[in-house]
C-alpha cells in the first residue's frame, strides 16, 4: 500500500493539471483589416485626414476589440475648441463586434474632429498633433465604394502600445452638407444698390415734381 501512493498521487496530481493543460488559448483580437473584410468594407483606402467639413453625418459603431470598451467614450468637438460632445458613450457596444451596430445623428456646423476619452483620463484626437503622448491614435479610410463614408479607427492604450487601431471602430456618412451661401463681389453689390438708388430717385422725382403753369 506504501508503494501505491506515490502512484495515486501523481495520477490526481495529473487529473488536476489536465484543465490547464488543455485550455484553449484566448483567440487573437482581429486586425483592423480582418474587421473591414468582416463588416463588408472590402474597397478602402487609407486618407490623410483629420478633421472633417460641416454637415449633418451618420456615425455607426461596430466594433470595440479593447479591454475599456465599457468605459470609452467618443466625441466630436469643434477644430480649436475643447468642447466636446459624446456621440457613443462607454457602455454602448460591448467587446468585439458590436451585438448591432448603433447609429447615430449628428449635426456639426463647423470643421470638426473625432476624439476616445478612456478611463485614464486621456483624449486622444483624429487630430495627432492634439495627442498628449505626441503618438497617431487613429487611422481615416475612405470607403471607395460610397464616397460619402469615412471609416474611423482607434487606438485607446498611451503611448500607441499594440497600435492595431481596432479599440473602437466607426464609420462616419455625410448625409447633408452645410448650406453654403455663395460670396457675391462687393463690385456686383455696388452696381445694384447704385442701380437701386437711381431707380428710386426717379420714381421720387416723377411722383413729387411740381406741374408747370402755364399763364395764358
Ligand atoms: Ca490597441
Ligand atoms: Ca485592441
Amino acid at each position: 500500500m506504501r508503494k501505491l501512493f506515490p502512484g495515486i498521487f501523481i495520477v490526481v496530481l495529473s487529473l488536476l493539471c489536465i484543465p490547464y493543460v488543455i485550455a484553449p488559448e484566448a483567440a487573437p483580437e482581429p486586425s483592423l483589416m480582418e474587421i473591414f473584410n468582416h463588416l463588408g468594407f472590402t474597397n478602402v483606402a487609407e486618407a490623410d485626414v483629420e478633421t472633417f467639413l460641416p454637415g449633418i453625418y451618420e456615425v455607426t459603431l461596430y466594433a470595440e476589440f479593447a479591454g475599456y470598451n465599457e468605459e470609452n467614450e467618443l466625441g466630436y468637438y469643434e477644430v480649436g475648441t475643447s468642447t466636446y460632445n459624446v456621440i457613443f458613450y462607454g457602455l454602448e457596444g460591448n467587446f468585439g463586434y458590436t451585438d448591432a451596430p448603433i447609429t447615430k445623428e449628428i449635426d456639426a456646423p463647423y470643421v470638426f474632429g473625432l476624439s476616445l476619452h478612456t478611463p485614464e483620463d486621456h483624449r486622444y484626437f483624429t487630430q495627432h498633433s492634439n495627442n498628449g503622448d505626441g503618438e497617431q491614435h487613429s487611422i481615416v479610410y475612405e470607403n471607395l465604394n460610397d464616397p460619402l463614408m469615412y471609416i474611423v479607427g482607434f487606438e485607446n492604450i498611451w503611448g500607441a502600445e499594440d497600435r492595431d487601431y481596432q479599440d473602437i471602430v466607426i464609420s462616419l456618412k455625410l448625409k447633408t452638407p452645410e448650406q453654403v451661401i455663395p460670396e457675391v463681389p462687393f463690385g456686383t453689390i455696388l452696381i445694384a444698390a447704385t442701380m437701386l438708388i437711381a431707380f428710386v430717385c426717379f420714381v421720387a422725382y416723377k411722383r413729387f415734381r411740381r406741374p408747370q403753369i402755364v399763364d395764358f
